[in-house]
């Protein structure tokens, strides 16, 4: 999908040169893959072939988003960013362990993701299972790793502890999968699409830019102002996905293009077509960019980042 052309209209406060942001994205994606390298375990032992399956789906491709999120928003707040890595690998692995479940048979039954076979075509499905769970499991390691207890408090450190397990829990992301398999085939609102996506897709976004947050020991207002960026960014990352999946190529996404219709799931073209869906894209990223009014040049990554998200092509 071609959204350059459309940059152009968005306000000149969300502008910087996309060569800018392609280099930190690809810093931050560097530092992120040697993290986890650093942390995820070694095939080797009894649990050698276990340990492949969650690697296999690990180290498959993925942008990294939700940690580099964590990073930026650290950044945002002038705090040195090596000690949070634990927490943005344990951020990567939650997310890649959604997805392994979400393209389970039981659930989305996809056999292509990030451009690989799927998990359970690889491996089989009791073995995907285990290795979502192994990843969701691992996550709250890395999250409480001895290495993650550097340069934060050990109340901050709970409290974001505490603030990303509910947002991937029932009433956060596993709450919102199950709200969107229950609305496969059904006619719903656009309320209701919204708290699916904003459950979802979005607390785990949020979740990540207020970890950075927390880390980056925010005040009050800028943990507010950082967790506005945070939704209107998961809102924007969402409809930008329902987007690609109308005009994105199976090649391009590494995910099976047009499922969601073949589904026949609630979507925002559904509801809105292609053009006004872009439109309110693009106002989530500007109220997301307005959000960080209050934040210095720090804070510029974060901003790049919002405009990536409209911007990206998988
Ligand atoms: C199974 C508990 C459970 C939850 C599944 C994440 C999720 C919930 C479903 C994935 C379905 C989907 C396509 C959601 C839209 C947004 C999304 C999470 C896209 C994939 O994230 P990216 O684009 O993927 O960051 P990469 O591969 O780059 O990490």
């Amino acid at each position: 999908m071609k959204f350059e052309a459309e940059l152009s209209s968005l306000p000149a406060q969300t502008k910087l040169m996309p060569f800018e942001c392609k280099k930190y994205l690809l810093q931050q994606c560097a530092v992120v893959e040697h993290a986890l390298t650093r942390y995820m375990l070694s095939e080797e032992g009894p649990l050698a072939s276990h340990i492949k399956a969650m690697r296999y789906s690990l180290f498959a491709g993925g942008k990294r988003i939700r940690p580099i999120l964590a990073l930026a928003a650290a950044e945002a707040l002038h705090a040195p960013t090596a000690d949070l890595l634990p927490i943005a690998c344990a951020l990567e692995c939650i997310h890649t362990y959604s997805l392994i479940h979400d393209d389970l048979p039981a659930m989305d039954d996809d056999d292509l993701r990030r451009g690989k076979p799927t998990c359970h075509v690889v491996f089989g499905e009791a073995e995907a299972i285990l290795a979502g769970d192994g990843l969701l499991s691992f996550a709250f390691e890395l999250l409480s790793h001895p290495d993650a207890q550097q340069g934060i408090s050990p109340i901050a450190q709970l409290q974001m502890i505490n603030i990303i397990a509910q947002a991937i829990g029932p009433v956060g992301m596993v709450g919102g999968q199950s709200l969107d398999l229950a609305a496969e085939g059904q006619s719903i609102s656009f309320e209701h699409l919204r708290l699916i996506h904003g459950y979802k897709t979005g607390a785990l976004i949020t979740a990540s830019v207020q970890a950075g947050a927390i880390f980056g020991k925010a005040d009050a207002k800028q943990f507010t102002a950082l967790s506005h960026y945070g939704m209107q960014i998961g809102l924007a990352f969402q409809i930008v996905d329902d987007l690609l999946d109308v005009e994105g190529t199976t090649e391009n996404l590494g995910k099976t293009a047009g499922a969601d219709a073949q589904r026949n799931k609630a979507t925002y073209p559904a509801f809105f077509g292609v053009a006004k869906t872009k439109i309110m894209a693009q106002e989530a990223v500007e109220k997301a960019v307005t959000a960080l009014e209050i934040f210095d040049a720090q804070a510029e990554p974060l901003r790049a980042l919002a405009r990536y998200i409209y911007t990206r092509n998988n």
